[in-house]
């Protein structure tokens, strides 16, 4: 739920969601590195909260907050679920005000099913919202490694769960991005444009659509930044 608040600044919730292990916690902190230590359209506020195993693995969620650099009212509250199938009463709670989702992928093809049952849950969770009213990107994570799911096998999955619409339908152009990533912050490959296609559909949803995805003939996506 983007929110506005008495100071006039906006809050926008996105969320990365995906199997254990995929890579959700490794691509925030990636994003934090790299818009640290570059001038980007983000820059963190703060430090990145992380509650985690010994493992590593998320054990409740990780938070980061970004400021928009080209419109300083603007702040990116991000949060990645915790993956493991134990955490679904968590990740349901995670994602309440969650106003756009990047969906992480563990590409290896033994995990393609894996992956389709976190989808499911999502879907499950959202209730048809995602891309009528929650816009949704996806990452193909872990690209780097041998074996991997491309990006017809994925959009297969896509279409199978009602999440890709043809390009008759109106929200044909709404129809998530499948990014080939790698997260790995020496590798990192479209880690930053992901989350800035999230942010940017975002933005439109609330600006074009009032929360919706935008449509119609006044409405095309070459719109102007947000
Ligand atoms: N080779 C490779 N390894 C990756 C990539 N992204 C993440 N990893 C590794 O995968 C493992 C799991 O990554 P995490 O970021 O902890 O995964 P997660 O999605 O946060 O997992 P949960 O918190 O359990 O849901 C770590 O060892 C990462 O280094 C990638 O793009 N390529
Ligand atoms: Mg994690």
């Amino acid at each position: 739920m983007v929110r506005w608040t008495a100071d006039h600044n906006i809050y926008i919730k996105i969320l990365y969601w995906g199997m254990g292990g995929s890579g959700k916690t490794t691509i925030v902190d990636t994003l934090y590195r790299l818009t640290k230590e570059q001038k980007k359209d983000i820059t963190p506020t703060g430090n990145l909260t992380k509650i985690s195993m010994a493992s590593g693995s998320t054990l409740y969620f990780d938070r980061g907050i970004f400021q928009s650099t080209k419109q300083n009212k603007v702040y990116y509250h991000v949060y990645t679920v915790a993956g493991q199938s134990r955490f679904s009463p968590l990740r349901k709670k995670i994602f309440k005000g969650t106003d756009g989702v990047i969906f992480v992928v563990d590409s290896q093809t033994h995990f393609f099913e894996d992956n389709i049952e976190s989808l499911k849950e999502l879907k499950n969770i959202t209730r048809g919202k995602l891309i009528k009213e929650i816009p949704l990107i996806t990452m193909l994570n872990k690209q780097d490694l041998n074996e991997t799911i491309g990006e017809e096998d994925f959009k297969q999955v896509l279409k199978e769960e009602k999440l890709w619409y043809e390009p008759d339908h109106e929200l044909y152009i709404w129809n998530p991005i499948i990014y080939k990533t790698c997260a790995l912050y020496d590798k990192k490959i479209d880690v930053y444009r992901s989350f800035t296609e999230c942010a940017r559909r975002t933005g439109l949803y609330q600006i074009y659509g009032d929360g919706k995805a935008p449509v119609g003939n006044n409405f095309s996506r070459d719109l102007p930044e947000f």
